[in-house]
């Protein structure tokens, strides 16, 4: 028989035990209501180029089957004592696979840099990079062209003779093969050039293009319907005002005059411009206000028969948005992903926002986290597959004290949602 004591001893051990559970049912209930636990939220950001020069400029592009390519200027083309030449280097990753390892697709002969890639509806591939053949006094900047099929090595580069500074190209294929480029013509004055290349191989004469000196293009884009888009910056001479232009080209082979659709002064920094299935084209650029801190994107897009949107913020509710790489989803929505500095220890949050077709803008959406190596994280380029997953590529250092950057790339899922 039990005794007083022994009971009230019992009692409180059997309160212990049972507070203990509660406390461990506590801690399930809301480690359930957190989601996943935050180490399943960091995602990574694969070092692709890694190697020992200055890796930048990526551009990305995803085929249908889910392969992810990506180009960049690499600063490491093997020529001794030549710092200053750069190549250009490829790598990819098929869908659950890994990347493979960096290839030149430029000769190291000449300085290669600013490739732009894309893939078309028969998963080609099309690359586009200026080329420096050093001849003298007169030294002009090369745009070379490639292609590749999926299965195939790249086709022999195909050449148009740019000017002596930057050329810059940009490059578009529309729904019936035409490849369209566009580079800044003349170091002086900032004229725009444009060629397009048939299907047979055969390039159209260079052309120049309405829009006024010194304007840069940023963008250029093919609808459906088989026009095609450019957006550029345009600086006034004296660097006072800057704003957005918008050229059309349409089936006729017929250029538009300039639009200015920015039409403030204080409008920067053009994104690439995206084409939905309607024909609606996206025009996304940074506004600098009053503030020298404080950037904010403006969106505007445009219908068919050619009506403008009124000028919104890309996400009001988001400071410090840099919105410089707008994407379209499967629904015809506009996807706009960013990265934030700022939890612990430096780590980067990735999020983006979305726009619904006729529809105002999202809050924002949690992809996950990216810790603090590489020592940041800038999204220069990205590419959505068909499995709603987002590539984010961008040039950063591997760490604080290292000038020389590499290429990254962080893969995450569209359809996480902030807990
Ligand atoms: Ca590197």
């Amino acid at each position: 028989m039990e005794t007083g004591k022994s009971m009230t001893s019992r009692f409180w051990r059997l309160s212990r035990l049972s507070l203990v559970l509660l406390g461990l049912a506590l801690l399930c209930f809301v480690g359930s209501l957190c989601g996943n636990k935050p180490e399943e939220q960091f995602l990574e950001a694969v070092n692709i180029s890694n190697n020992a020069g200055d890796s930048k400029n990526p551009s990305v592009a995803v085929d249908s089957r889910g392969t992810v390519h990506v180009v960049w200027t690499d600063g490491t083309p093997g020529i001794e004592n030549q710092t200053e030449y750069a190549a250009i280097c490829y790598a990819c990753k098929p869908r659950g696979g890994s990347w493979s390892a960096p290839a030149y697709v430029s000769d190291t002969l000449h300085s290669s840099s600013f490739p732009q890639l894309v893939v078309d509806r028969t998963d080609r591939l099309h690359l586009v990079y200026q080329t420096w053949w050093y001849l003298g006094s007169h030294s002009p900047q090369r745009i070379l062209y490639s292609w590749r099929e999926l299965s195939g090595d790249w086709s022999v580069p195909e050449t148009i003779v740019g000017s002596e500074d930057y050329v810059t190209p940009k490059i578009a294929v529309d729904s019936t093969g035409n490849v369209h480029v566009a580079w800044e013509w003349s170091p002086y004055s900032k004229r725009i050039r444009y060629a397009v290349r048939s299907p047979d191989g055969s390039w159209s004469p260079q052309q120049d293009l309405p829009a006024p000196s010194f304007s840069h293009p940023a963008g250029l884009a093919a609808d459906r319907l088989g026009n095609l888009h450019l957006v550029c910056e345009h600086v006034a001479t004296n660097y006072d005002s800057s704003d957005i232009l918008y050229l059309m080209r349409s089936t006729t082979g017929d250029w538009s005059v300039p639009l200015n659709i920015s039409n403030t002064g204080r409008a920067i920094w053009p994104a690439p411009l995206v084409t939905d299935r309607a024909g609606t084209v996206h025009a996304i650029w940074m506004f600098d206000t009053a503030s020298a801190y404080w950037h904010g994107g403006f969106h505007r897009s445009r219908v068919p028969d050619g009506q403008w949107s009124p000028r919104t913020l890309v996400a009001p509710q988001i400071d410090h948005l840099s919105p410089r790489v707008p994407l379209l989803g499967d629904g015809d929505e506009l996807i706009v992903p960013n990265p934030f500095a700022g939890r612990n220890d430096g780590e980067y949050e990735i999020v983006y926002v979305v726009k619904p077709a006729g529809e105002v803008w999202s809050d924002t959406v949690f992809c996950g986290f990216v810790k603090s190596d590489p020592y940041g994280f800038g999204v220069e380029a990205a590419a959505y597959d068909n499995q709603r997953r987002l590539y984010l590529v961008g040039s950063k250092s591997p760490s604080q004290h290292v000038y020389e950057n590499e290429i990254y790339c962080v893969e995450c899922s569209a359809e996480r949602r902030k807990q």
